[in-house]
């Protein structure tokens, strides 16, 4: 069979690999133990946490309907490596850290570069933390047991995840018309929801925050989305049984098959409102907001994963006369590949540096506006653009990136959800709208007086002079575009336009 075998790549410190990581923290997060606390981190990712993703990869989730004497008990099997993650991700508070506030309106810069470090080697273990992450923040103000607790709690025993649970089969995007859940007042206060959710990942959760139409005392429902309510359940009971929740499939996925997704009917589960009656999408929209910005770190850190990973295999695979890296072309797509990894990076991080600054009451109006603008933005821009990156990363390694145990392969299909899940493209497009319309574009004017602001400051670099005015002449164009369309009533579709 010959004697050469290709030397594979190594998966180094993600962290001390990170140049513009570290240059970020040490201009914004100047202190020796954050470098420290996240080089070994980094290490602890590529000696142990890779492996366990793997893991879960390679032993999907199973559903056990039925045990041995033909009762119902819906058990979702997960592999030790899946129950191993959620241990760590307790331990290394990746989701305490974000409301610990250690480091003040910068917790949530330390906590998402740190989900950044474990995200692509966690099986996407990211993905409960990311709903944890959402519903901790909507019930950190609301008297629910010790949810809050339990939720940003670093002791793996009293450690809860949590699902988000709003897709149904007539819409995922549209919840306003496609909820059919409905839920029934009990005399203790709480309520019975009933309904089908069509996905529900990371089911294997302790709680859950979901969406139901309240049932009045005639019998009947409000429709629209003025119709929906937020409901909080835990989703097993006391005794270890379901509580009125049964898994009817696992679902078969293109990707993210190291996580169960499953269709689940509602049959009596008992939950408590947590939102106003009618304000359900207005409150889970808190939830969206934390989501959207964990997507946005596993995309950029996907991204910022395959580009690592090529780097080091272009070192090693050597191709006419010469290795990989030495040949200018495939540096010019290494490149690329980097530049976009670049900006996504720096989208993601000033997005996490405004949620910093809004929860420890810091941020400007302008910020705020920033914040609500740029968070769809983000998740839109980076989760497209995961796939095109991720595609082509998979090509730097020829045809060994086809082969399914390099674990690459993987790496782009958990990279086609992120465009999906937690609003598609399009219906985010339509959230920036939404923005717009909402602040009388007040967001808009935040994000063209920023953008001056920071063209000023690039100004005073020679180099940047001619980009600069490029950018600034186009700036003045669409700023003048927005002022003369706001004052119409068909604004937004003209900037949509
Ligand atoms: C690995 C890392 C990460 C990920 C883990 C993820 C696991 C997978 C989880 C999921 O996929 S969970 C399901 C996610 N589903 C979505 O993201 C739904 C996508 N659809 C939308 O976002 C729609 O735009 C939306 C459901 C919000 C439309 O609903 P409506 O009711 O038709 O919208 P409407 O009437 O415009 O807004 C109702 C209220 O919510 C308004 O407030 P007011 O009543 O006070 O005026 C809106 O301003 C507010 N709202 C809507 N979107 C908002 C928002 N507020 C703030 N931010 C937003 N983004
Ligand atoms: P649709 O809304 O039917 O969209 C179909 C197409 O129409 C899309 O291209 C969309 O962009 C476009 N479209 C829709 N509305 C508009 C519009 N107004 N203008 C222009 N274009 C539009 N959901 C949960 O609630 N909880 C979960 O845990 C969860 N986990 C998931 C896990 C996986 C692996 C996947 C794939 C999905 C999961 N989802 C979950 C569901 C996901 O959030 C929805 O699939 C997604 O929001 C899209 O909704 P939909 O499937 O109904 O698509």
């Amino acid at each position: 069979i010959g004697a050469f075998f290709q030397e594979r790549p190594i998966l180094k410190n993600p962290f001390t690999q990170d140049s513009l990581l570290k240059a970020y923290l040490r201009r914004h997060l100047p202190l020796q133990e954050v470098q420290s606390e996240l080089g070994s981190f980094g290490e602890r990712v590529a000696c142990e946490i890779d492996s366990l993703g793997r893991e879960c990869e390679e032993n999907p989730p199973r559903l056990q309907h039925y045990n041995a004497w033909g009762q119902r008990v819906d058990r979702i099997i997960t592999c030790p490596a899946w129950a191993r993650l959620k241990e760590i991700s307790a331990h290394e508070g990746l989701v305490a850290a974000g409301y610990e506030r250690h480091y003040g309106e910068w917790s949530r810069v330390y906590q998402m570069s740190k989900l950044y470090l474990f995200s692509p080697s966690a099986g996407l273990y990211s993905c409960p933390l990311a709903m944890t992450d959402g519903a901790a923040k909507v019930i950190q103000t609301l008297p629910i047991e010790d949810a809050f607790l339990r939720l940003t709690s670093r002791d793996a025993k009293m450690f809860w995840t949590s699902g988000q649970w709003m897709t149904e089969r007539k819409g995922g995007s549209d919840v306003a018309t496609g909820t059919e859940t409905v839920a029934r007042r009990q005399s203790d206060g709480s309520y019975s929801l009933h309904g089908f959710k069509w996905f529900t990942s990371a089911t294997d959760a302790d709680v859950t925050l979901t969406l139901a139409r309240v049932v009045d005392q005639h019998g009947h429902t409000t429709q629209g989305s003025r119709g929906l309510s937020l409901f909080f359940g835990k989703v097993w009971g006391e005794d270890g049984r379901s509580n009125g929740v049964e898994v009817q499939r696992l679902k078969e996925k293109l990707g993210t098959r190291q996580m169960p997704t499953a269709e689940l009917l509602l049959d009596g589960m008992k939950a408590h409102m947590l939102s106003e009656e009618g304000r359900g999408v207005a409150s889970i929209a808190n939830m969206l907001t934390i989501t959207r910005i964990h997507n946005t770190v596993s995309a950029v850190a996907a991204m910022r994963r395959i580009v690592q990973l090529s780097r080091e295999y272009a070192t090693k695979r050597f191709v006419f006369g010469k290795f990989l890296k030495d040949h200018p072309l495939h540096v010019q797509t290494m490149a690329r590949m980097e530049v976009q990894t670049r900006a996504g990076f720096l989208l993601m991080m000033e997005v996490c540096r405004l949620l910093g600054r809004e929860e420890t009451g810091s941020a400007s109006h302008t910020e705020l506006h920033l914040l609500r603008l740029l968070t769809p933005v983000a998740k839109l821009y980076t989760g497209k653009q995961a796939v095109a990156v991720l595609s082509e990363g998979l090509e730097c390694f020829g045809g060994q990136g086809y082969i399914e145990d390099t674990g690459l392969p993987m790496m782009l299909r958990d990279a086609q959800v992120l465009s999906i899940w937690e609003g598609t493209t399009n219906v985010l497009a339509l959230d920036v709208l939404r923005s717009i319309a909402k602040s009388s574009g007040r967001v808009l004017e935040a994000f063209f007086s920023d953008a001056k602001t920071r063209l000023s400051v690039a100004a005073s670099v020679p180099a940047l002079t001619p980009a600069v005015q490029a950018l600034g002449e186009a700036l003045s164009r669409l700023g003048e575009f927005v002022q003369a369309s706001s004052h119409k009533p068909t604004a937004t579709m003209e900037l949509a336009a």
